[in-house]
């Protein structure tokens, strides 16, 4: 089996982006460690602190995301990060060419259950002309990522990523520390009977998004005339995993729960890495009006739905929404 850095040459990668893709699993492979111990590593439970999302944060949540920065701004590549942890961009190094974003553990409502968690992150090219510290540097349109990732820490480690030409899984082999190639060219279904989305928000979604779901669960007997099952893992990078493993229709739509907060993905290191590994993947990613990598960030931390999966199905959706 290939590994990851033999892989990424046969690509072209550049020397530079591949240092900070290696820098990357660096910090995945340490945090597979820490979440493996669980409970014997000290990682589980919360702090008393509030990100700047107002989340709670989990002991894990810290630690992974210190691993991250401490890793990232040693890699010479590396210009500037944004964290879901950290309030504003976190300056690195004045010759860096490349961006990184990052939600270093992404699910952590499922850390002191013993759930499904990831690491979700997304590279640009670094801007000339603004300074590394601006925020500016990040309110890059999705299509820009240079390349898109998650870590699945799951029964197995997994990683799954994409540069552009195409998405492929590789699994950690714990054994000698590589992730070798597992999957190569993932092709996502066109067609599915499998939707995830958490139904209790049902009464705070559109009418038009209740429909669809409505539809859905009606099966044989509704207008879609087919069975649909439903999962929902409360963690994007599992959710995601099964839809490009399986195909499947992902949604986590906009609600009226709270009209300063109509969202509740993040666009930056949710939404835009998952919507490149989906459409290299042959699938579509969308927010309720547009394709998701078209996007054109205001904020760091911006909220945007999310709607991605098999392409058929996603259609479907849309169409619903666009009645
Ligand atoms: P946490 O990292 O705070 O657990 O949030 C995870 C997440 O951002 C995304 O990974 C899930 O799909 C979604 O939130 C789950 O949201 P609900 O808890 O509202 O179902």
């Amino acid at each position: 089996m290939k590994n990851l850095l033999n892989v990424l040459r046969d690509d072209d990668v550049e020397t530079e982006l591949m240092q900070v893709i290696e820098t990357i699993i660096d910090a995945s492979k340490e945090i597979a460690f820490r979440v493996r111990q669980g409970a014997l590593a000290g990682v589980l439970g919360s702090t008393q602190d509030e990100n700047i999302q107002g989340e709670t944060q989990k002991h894990l949540d810290i630690i992974s995301n210190q691993l991250f920065k401490d890793l990232l701004l040693a890699c010479r590549p590396v210009a500037a990060l944004a964290s879901e942890e950290e309030d504003t961009v976190v300056e690195a190094n004045p010759t860096g060419k490349y961006l990184v974003a990052f939600d270093p553990l992404d699910g952590s409502s499922n850390i002191d259950i013993n759930g499904q968690i990831g690491t979700i992150f997304s590279i640009y090219r670094a801007l000339d002309l603004i300074p590394h510290h601006s925020e500016m540097q990040f309110h890059q349109q999705g299509s820009q990522q240079v390349c898109a990732g998650y870590v699945l820490y799951g029964p197995s480690t997994l990683l799954a990523i994409t540069t552009g030409k195409g998405t492929r899984c590789f699994t950690l082999d714990s054994t000698q520390g590589n992730f070798l190639l597992t999957a190569d060219k993932i092709q996502i279904v066109q067609d599915t009977q499998e939707f995830a989305i958490n139904m209790s928000n049902s009464r705070f979604w559109s009418e038009d998004m209740r429909c669809y779901i409505s539809d859905l669960t009606l099966g044989e007997t509704g207008p879609r005339q087919k069975r649909y099952n439903m999962r929902w893992n409360a963690a994007m990078v599992g959710d995601v995993h099964r839809v490009l493993t399986r195909g499947g229709i992902f949604l986590y739509p906009s609600d009226n729960r709270n009209a300063k907060q109509p969202a509740k993905l993040r666009l930056l290191y949710e939404a835009n890495p998952m919507a490149m590994l989906t459409e290299n993947a042959g699938g579509r990613a969308w927010s309720e009006q547009q394709r998701i990598l078209e996007i054109q960030p205001q904020q760091l931390h911006e909220r945007v739905a999310v709607i991605l999966g098999s392409a058929n199905e996603v259609d479907e959706c849309l169409s619903y929404l666009q009645r």
